[in-house]
């Protein structure tokens, strides 16, 4: 499709859906417009994708997630589609700017942070590699909370992002299934002399799929997304009568959860969980039956990715289906259950570990309950006279009442795996070495990675034309071919050119700072990002204590010569995450404190943006010169902002965390800030249990300071808040080990500011994370599940096949 055809397109579908001429149209109308376009030109590769998988019966993988955020879709559809320059460029000729467009879309925020980013990466990049794979999940009303900040408070409004409607996504009503919650279930010996469950009360609700195509980068692919709503089934209409009863259903897929590791599990949580790993096996099922193929190979054809345990469920699911629907013999079906099922862990914080009650899963799906136990009894049988029974009694899935959805992930499945080296081994050696002992060959690394196109090619134009310019297109495809940048580390003009991109960046993000904030900061400043979730392991503190430390240095002595520096936050707390909430108004104060202090001429700057979001960190991570990545060593799984920024140009300043430590063997001891405990001395002072806070701020003269502005008057309008961090440290020892990192953390800070001032130094180590980053591309981690964990292979020649190109059936 050309120029000339797209406008010709988009003048008579403007006209056909509104009537309209492109001049008087909105916004909104012309987004809709061009979205209606694109999903038309996609539908037929979409159909196509899954007739082909269905002909030739390829195994495909479901990745099973409780959360996916991808935030938005139109440029990255009109990437992949290989449409965004000509799209852009036809629309610049009608007067009409694409950015203008995009900025219409509400993000699909149907994920906390990480966890639901990277699985969106990983649908993006399994449909690229024309992986055949499928994301399940649940259709949230309304997304993670808008965040506010109201007298430096955080305040959570609803994120009503379906108000417009969504044009992705596709209801098929067809395909709905019904899921059975509650009620009693007992086992009536049937005349064969087999065991069926007879289901007594209850109740059922109806779960209609909404599919989302997800296609491939210029490949034809077009692989889907489905996730789960809930409606009241229509032959059950009169038992739902008032409304508080139909409420209590609707409620089901009514909110995303937020993140929130040390709530107790709440019943609707639960019930969302059986929910959609219910509504996604009966369809892969329906599915597999169609095919034809006998019921003891459907490991043949299908993989289930659990990722982390919130579907963890799908192995008692699964069981069940097989068991109870199929008469599968309980041994076959558990071997088979073994073959098709995966699990990912995310988390390592005791906390975060997910456990139900006994009573509460008894509640909510009886059967479930039953074939947990079920397992359970096998496992402590079969496994206690190998490994002995206190093994046993540390690793079965029942144990107080409470039911262990790692434990019941891991024993069945055939892998686990953690998501950076770190991790992985952390998981082998603490977290789950019972384990690892029980099943060393289903453990395995797989190192997270990024939607390398999204981060560069969507996000920063600006960089990727340098790019183009120096070392050809190829790194578009494959983002590898980004090391060729290490034959430019000398070469000035490309040192130069990058930097004119990262200036241009910095002057885009500081106006959009001035109008969003009325904060005026200066492009020559550092820009130092910290962006991730509010937690207490990822220590924004230790961040901002430094930049208290940095303020007391200024006004001791207003002559110092730094290089002025604009710090950048963005994070939400869970509501009900008291602490997150203290620290997130502390910010607030000392933002508002420092900004207006004259005396500091404008030589620190602090902005907490809004409302941190995936179309948010667009903006920012271009415009980053710092990345913080900060979190206590052994806590971060992975991180995957990380690789953003660096992908990005940015320099780490980082503790040897999660991903952190593999970003440092690519670039480099020389290209990366690194500090703090490593993971092996944390868990001496574990040990040991040595740790001593107070005596560091007592014999610490700049912690004491820092510490004490917390308390003493220095901030103004935290009386509570800044008692509730003072406390954290001194009175309840400072779990986070702040105070033991923090001269460490100053030091490395100096280390940046010396690079810094050394503009040409600054720059090649910039191009160095640059050339490093194609190492964290989704592209090559989702190869890796693909191949040793999935054992799926992209569609057979496909390409060849089909060769249909998008756009050919609109004209
Ligand atoms: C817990 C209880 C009740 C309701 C919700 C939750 C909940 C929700 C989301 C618990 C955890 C999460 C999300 C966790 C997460 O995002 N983990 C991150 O995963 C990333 C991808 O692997 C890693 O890079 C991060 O290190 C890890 O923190």
């Amino acid at each position: 499709m050309n120029k000339k055809e797209f406008k010709a397109i988009f003048k008579k579908r403007l006209a056909e859906k509104y009537a309209m001429e492109v001049e008087d149209a909105t916004a909104t109308e012309l987004y809709q417009t061009l979205g209606s376009i694109i999903t038309d030109s996609y539908s037929p590769d979409w159909y196509q994708t899954w007739q082909d998988y269905r002909k030739q019966k390829q195994k495909q993988v479901y990745y099973f997630s409780i959360e996916f955020l991808p935030g938005q879709m139109l440029k990255s559809n009109l990437l992949n589609m290989g449409w965004l320059d000509i799209v852009e460029d036809a629309l610049a000729d009608m007067n009409i700017d694409l950015a203008d467009l995009a900025a219409v879309e509400p993000d699909m925020a149907l994920g906390n942070g990480g966890l639901g980013r990277l699985a969106s990466c990983f649908m993006d990049s399994i449909a690229s590699r024309g992986l055949p794979g499928n994301g399940n999940g649940i259709r949230y009303q309304y997304g993670l909370f808008k965040q506010k900040f109201v007298d430096g408070y955080q305040v959570e409004l609803p994120d009503e992002w379906l108000n417009q409607g969504n044009l992705w996504e596709v209801r098929k009503e067809s395909k709905a299934v019904n899921v059975h919650f509650g009620g009693h279930v007992w086992m009536k010996k049937m005349l064969d002399g087999n065991l069926k469950p007879v289901y007594e009360g209850g109740s059922k609700v109806r779960a209609v799929p909404y599919d989302t195509g997800m296609v491939g980068y210029q490949n034809q692919t077009v692989n889907t997304m489905r996730l789960w709503s809930v409606e009241i089934p229509e032959e059950e209409e009169d038992r739902y009568r008032s409304v508080e009863e139909r409420r209590a259903v609707e409620d089901l897929t009514s909110v995303l959860y937020p993140d929130d590791s040390n709530e107790e599990g709440r019943n609707l949580r639960l019930r969302q969980e059986y929910f959609f790993v219910s509504a996604g096996l009966q369809s892969i099922l329906r599915h597999y039956l169609q095919l034809h193929e006998p019921i003891d190979k459907i490991n043949q054809y299908v993989a289930i990715h659990i990722n982390d345990t919130h579907p963890a469920m799908c192995v008692a699911e699964f069981m069940r289906l097989l068991v109870d629907e199929q008469n599968v013999p309980w041994e076959k079906a558990w071997d088979l259950t073994i073959k098709v099922m995966s699990y990912t862990n995310h988390t390592i914080m005791a906390e975060a570990l997910e456990k139900w009650s006994v009573g509460m899963m008894k509640a909510v799906c009886p059967r479930i309950y039953q074939i947990i136990e079920e397992i359970d009894r096998r496992f402590v049988v079969e496994t206690s006279w190998v490994h002995g029974e206190e093994l046993v009694s540390r690793t079965r899935i029942i144990q107080n009442d409470q039911v262990h959805m790692a434990h019941l992930a891991i024993i069945g499945s055939h892998s686990t795996n953690g998501v950076a080296k770190l991790h992985s081994d952390l998981l082998k050696s603490v977290v789950l070495h019972d384990f690892y002992i029980l099943y060393p060959d289903r453990f395995n690394n797989k190192t997270n990675g990024i939607a390398q196109r999204r981060w560069s090619q969507i996000a920063n134009p600006n960089m990727s034309r340098v790019l183009d310019k120096t070392i050809g297109t190829s790194w578009r495809q494959n983002s590898n071919d980004l090391r060729l940048l290490l034959n430019y580390q000398d070469d000035d003009t490309a040192l130069d050119a990058l930097a004119v991109a990262k200036r241009e960046n910095k002057i885009e993000f500081a106006n959009y700072i001035k109008e969003t904030t009325g904060i005026t900061v200066s492009p020559d400043a550092i820009f130092d990002v910290q962006i991730k979730r509010l937690h207490a392991y990822k220590r924004q503190l230790l961040n901002l204590m430094h930049i208290l430390n940095m303020y007391f240095d200024l006004k001791n002595d207003p002559t110092l010569e730094i290089p002025a520096r604009v710090f950048i936050f963005g994070a939400k707390a869970a509501p009900s995450y008291h602490y997150a909430k203290a620290i997130i108004k502390v910010i607030n104060e000392v933002a508002k404190l420092i900004n207006n202090d004259p005396a500091i001429n404008d030589k620190i700057k602090i902005v907490f943006l809004e409302n941190y979001k995936v179309s948010l960190a667009e903006k920012i991570i271009p415009a980053a010169d710092v990345s913080e990545q900060i979190s206590l060593a052994s806590k971060e799984a992975s991180g995957t902002s990380n690789m953003k920024l660096m992908l990005n140009g940015a320099v780490t300043i980082a503790t040897l965390d999660g991903a952190n430590v593999e970003i440092r063997n690519f670039v480099g001891d020389d290209n990366i800030a690194i500090f703090g405990l490593t993971e092996e001395e944390v868990y001496r002072y574990y040990q040991d249990n040595s740790y001593n806070a107070g005596d560091i701020y007592n014999q610490n003269e700049k912690i004491h300071r820092v510490v004490n502005a917390f308390v003493d008057g220095t901030i103004p309008n935290i009386l509570f808040e800044g008692q509730e961090i003072y406390d954290s440290l001194i009175k309840y020892n400072d779990e986070y080990f702040v105070l033991r990192d923090f001269d460490s953390y100053l030091a490395a800070q100096k280390t940046i500011e010396v690079a810094y001032l050394d503009t040409r130094r600054w720059r090649q180590v910039s191009l160095q994370n640059i050339a490093n980053a194609g190492s964290f591309s989704a592209d090559d981690t989702v190869q890796k599940y693909a191949d040793d964990i999935w054992q799926i292979e992209p569609l057979f020649s496909h390409n060849d096949e089909r060769g249909t190109t998008h756009g050919q059936y609109l004209l």
